[in-house]
């Protein structure tokens, strides 16, 4: 099985090696993977732009980040020794300690021998006649494989507003993506932060305790639920620990992935002074699972709206300032049709009295100049500007790739009008092109850490059926990927979530293709039809 070699092509420091597959990027997926394929006895290369694993916590290290999934069910599940040996320190991982987890996991399983980092992909085209991926790179190698497996992750290409005057801003700027690996130091200066997601959230709280000034540019405000983050209780993880392989079942065949109490019960079922009680609960308990208390918030608005005033009630009484409260309550969209957001003393951040937070709804930014920001209002003048601002979600990444299916055919115009794949893990036109945690899956819709071993698991179980099958092509057929589409459209039609202008549905990019990327049917329904898909000897496929 094993296909490595290495050719030498005409100019005299082009290499091309050959492999059975080539992986993109060195996250979560591309690790395991990497690991899975060296488990089947084929060939692989790791091609990865930065200089480590780590992939979305390599890039993300700006102050405060920290996963809001807790350290627990962030942990990959598999081996058993594995998970023994190591310990989280918090009930949130941080990212320097993901980053050591992941990098832990690579030496661990000897898998850096297979990884090229400071290589960063730029085309990669189906060569017919071969029957080949021809992957070429920022470098002097060029890589020839049978599999193209694109692991490059659904938040990676990051977001940068053109406004006038961007480049013309003479002090430092940061993107929160490509933070320094090295401290910054905020002391004595004077900050902007443009961006209150996840990200913005997580960071706001960090810069102001540092900064002599802070100043918040919102456009859209989030909803956001305490953390109430603290050391990892080893009582809970031994418990955790003790029962992993059930509480995984569980997270495997939920909803969410997640391992949490979701209660199929209505709102409505509910007196008002239980439902008070259970949101007091839950919010007591931090983090996600205030989304789980009832099984309608996502899809009856009447429900909803009472969770969002609920959401609301506790901004107001975190915020001194109640017309500051108010700029920070969200009203645009229905609660968590946007990502929620989980956060350690976001709110209360504006009561600190180096803190001011600007309304961009109503006063935009024109331009930034040599000084600052202008705004329609006021001219800012900062020492430094962080862009909190997100990133081209879910395709930003694929589209930085110059990817060819057959007859050259470019996946960017394929999806010009949206992305269009059979369960997220192939598209038609691209054979042996796989997507790991791809539009249309589940992916930011759920923990990852489960969507991403439920993929790599059936692309690896695939890979060797195609192998021992003889099999030298698979990929989906036209109306599979059609019906899919349209089931992963009907799905969300069916909730609450189209209705924010989130980038879920990518209008935070300008002129991008609105249409809601990840399939929001439950990770356990998802997983029960890629499973029935393989049984049924990859049906929808066509396998050559
Ligand atoms: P998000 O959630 O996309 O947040 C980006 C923020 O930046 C959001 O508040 C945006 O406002 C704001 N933004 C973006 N562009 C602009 C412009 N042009 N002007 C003003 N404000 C702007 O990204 P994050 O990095 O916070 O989180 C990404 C994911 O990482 C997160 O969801 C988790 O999965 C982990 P908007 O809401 O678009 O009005």
């Amino acid at each position: 099985m094993a296909d490595e070699m290495e050719s030498h092509g005409t100019s005299a420091d082009a290499v091309t090696t050959e492999f059975d597959a080539v992986i993109v990027g060195a996250g979560l997926s591309g690790v395991y993977m990497l690991h899975r394929l060296r488990e089947l006895g084929l060939t692989a290369r790791v091609l990865e732009a930065g200089t480590d694993v780590g992939g979305t916590w390599y890039w993300n290290r700006y102050p405060g980040a920290r996963c809001d999934t807790e350290s627990m069910f962030y942990s990959y599940s598999w081996p058993e020794d594995l998970r023994e040996e190591w310990t989280w320190s918090s009930r949130y991982p941080e990212q320097h300690e993901i980053q050591g987890y992941i990098s832990h996991v690579t030496e661990r399983f000897d898998l850096r021998r297979d990884m090229q980092f400071e290589t960063r992909v730029t085309r990669a085209a189906f060569d017919e006649t071969a029957k080949r991926w021809t992957i070429e790179t920022d470098g002097p190698d060029t890589f020839s494989a049978r599999f193209c497996i694109m692991a490059t992750g659904c938040i990676t290409k990051p977001n940068l507003p053109d406004w006038e005057g961007v480049d013309s801003f003479e002090g430092e700027t940061y993107h929160t993506a490509r933070w320094p690996k090295d401290d910054v130091d905020f002391t004595g200066k004077s900050v902007a932060v443009i961006g209150t997601g996840s990200t913005g959230i997580q960071a706001i709280p960090m810069i102001a305790a540092r900064a002599e000034e802070l100043t918040v540019f919102q456009r859209t405000p989030n909803f956001s639920i305490p953390a109430w983050n603290g050391p990892l209780d080893p009582r809970h993880e031994r418990k955790i620990k003790d029962n992993y392989d059930k509480y995984w079942d569980m997270a495997r065949w939920s909803s969410t992935g997640l391992m949490f109490e979701i209660r199929e019960r209505s709102l409505f079922d509910d007196s008002e002074e239980e439902r008070e009680r259970e949101f007091e609960r839950r919010w007591a308990q931090g983090g996600f699972s205030f989304l789980f208390a009832y099984s309608d918030i996502l899809t009856d608005r009447k429900a909803n709206e009472e969770v969002a005033e609920f959401v609301r009630n506790k901004i107001r009484s975190r915020v001194d300032d109640p017309e500051v409260a108010e700029t920070l309550c969200p009203r645009s969209h229905p609660f968590a049709t946007t990502r929620l957001c989980v956060d350690t003393d976001y709110y209360e951040t504006y009561n600190r009295d180096n803190v001011t937070l600007i309304d961009l709804r109503e006063t935009p930014i024109e331009a930034v100049t040599p000084s600052g920001l202008s705004t329609t209002d006021a001219q800012f003048n900062v020492d430094a500007i962080v862009f909190a601002t997100g990133f081209d979600n879910m395709t930003g990444a694929l589209f930085s790739i110059d990817i060819r299916g057959r007859s050259g055919e470019a996946l960017k115009e394929k999806w010009a009008a949206g992305p269009r794949t059979y369960l997220g893990i192939g598209t038609a036109g691209f054979p042996n092109l796989f997507t790991i945690t791809g539009p249309g899956s589940p992916s930011v819709i759920s923990n990852m850490m489960t969507s991403i071993e439920q993929h790599v698991e059936w692309v690896a179980d695939c890979l060797e059926h195609l192998t021992s099958e003889g099999v030298e092509t698979i990929e989906p057929r036209v109306e599979a990927e059609d019906d899919w589409v349209e089931h992963v459209n009907k799905v969300a039609n069916g909730t609450l979530f189209p209705e924010a202008d989130s980038w879920y549905t990518g209008a935070n990019i300008p002129g991008k293709a609105r249409i809601f990327t990840p399939y929001v049917g439950g990770v356990g329904t998802y997983r029960k039809k890629c499973d029935e898909v393989a049984a049924m000897g990859y049906d929808g496929f066509v396998l050559a």
